[in-house]
């Protein structure tokens, strides 16, 4: 008998629907979609690192701002090629950042409920090989976040919500998340939690946005916003005041896994902390949750990344990413092989061999025992 060949499940990979790309292109404020002269295809423009090319493109002669957006942010064939194309048998899809966070509090219950119906359909065009992350309406008020909840857990390829950091304006660490973390919790979804907003443009100094492209921004603000997140959930207690809260960290975590130490340390030798009584040893340490809530994708593109994340969380918490349509080739033809994507394959591979149970783990069979890819 022939051994049933393993799964590979990329849970880290998006899309903008077209009424979400239409939306954007009625905007004038980022984030936008909007058409230069001289530029096949429309452009992006999603990160306040990008609004001073933005202001700068009005001027002749000036380089384009943003990123083309292709139809590989849009188009369900071209994911299911992009799949066929990497050999990955299911895709867990969630909505672009930054989801709804900027819609009005009228216009953000009926556009998650028609997005995620939107989602709903096209994993249902392709049985088995889509599941998605749904994006919460979270400038509603609450009633209207708990009603998406609801209705989210209910259709039949959705295993999580997709979270930002800003939460309902205030951070992933207010009191006022409480209820909807809870209700998230109970209806067994998983929370995807992905940066968007980085670090004040002003980290990054003046010759940045000249010269650096998106790199600071991307590379360094994107993983810090993560772990200060998530931090901040810590340190207000979010884990232990819901215990079956399960997170999904983006970019393995940001820098969670080389910094927990740093932040243990600091806890214990915090006098306020130790005053108020907050840091004894009966304290859930930011080790216990990364292994017993946390789960950490790959998308890192190092081995080192990659072990780092494996011994802070565990190679049974690890799950394979692409961060598709974002970093597609740009010298070689997009329908083919993304190196963003075998980079981060190549890392697992390095990290901890080819061919091992744990790699086959990272590659598809952990999304497919937390996110319940069989059912
Ligand atoms: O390149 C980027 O800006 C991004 C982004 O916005 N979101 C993401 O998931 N990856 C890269």
């Amino acid at each position: 008998e022939t051994p049933t060949k393993a799964k590979v499940v990329d849970i880290h990979t998006h899309m903008y629907p077209p009424d979400y790309v239409k939306i954007l292109e009625s905007r004038d404020t980022i984030p936008l979609v909007r058409s230069f002269p001289g530029a096949p295809d429309p452009r992006l423009i999603l990160l306040a690192a990008e609004v001073p090319s933005l202001d700068e493109a009005a001027k002749e002669g000036a380089p384009v701002p943003g990123r083309p957006l292709t139809k590989h942010y849009s188009s369900l064939d071209q994911k299911i090629h992009f799949m066929d194309t990497h050999g990955i048998d299911i895709s867990v899809v969630s909505l672009a950042n930054p989801w709804l966070d900027f819609l009005s509090p009228q216009e953000a219950g009926p556009l998650a409920e028609s997005i995620s119906e939107g989602f709903a359909q096209m994993c249902a065009q392709h049985p088995g090989r889509l599941f998605f992350f749904a994006a919460l309406p979270l400038t509603a008020p609450l009633d209207t976040i708990l009603a998406s909840v609801a209705h989210v857990s209910r259709l039949k390829h959705c295993r999580g919500i997709i979270l930002g950091t800003s939460g309902l304006g205030k951070g992933l660490d207010d009191p006022a998340l409480l209820p909807i973390f809870s209700a998230v919790a109970a209806a067994n979804l998983t929370v995807f939690l992905h940066p968007h907003y980085g670090l004040p443009n002003d980290v990054w100094g003046p010759r940045a946005s000249a010269e650096y492209g998106h790199v600071l921004p991307l590379a360094l603000g994107f993983p810090m916003e993560t772990t200060i997140a998530v931090a901040r959930m810590y340190l207000a207690g979010v884990f232990d005041r819901v215990r079956d809260l399960r997170m999904l960290l983006a970019h393995s975590g940001g820098t969670l896994p080389f910094l927990a130490g740093r932040i243990e340390s600091c806890i214990m030798h915090d006098g306020q902390l130790v005053r108020e009584g907050r840091a004894g040893p009966e304290r859930r340490t930011i080790w216990d949750v990364l292994k017993e809530q946390i789960y950490l994708d790959a998308v890192v593109y190092s081995d080192l990344g990659v072990k780092a994340a494996i011994d802070a969380s565990g190679a049974d918490r690890l799950m394979f990413g692409t961060d598709h349509p974002f970093f597609p080739p740009l010298t070689s033809d997009e329908q083919g092989e993304w190196e963003s994507v075998t980079l981060n394959a190549a890392a697992v591979s390095k990290a901890i061999g080819e061919g091992t149970a744990e790699n086959e783990a990272i590659m598809g069979g952990n999304a497919v025992r937390v996110l319940r890819l069989y059912e």
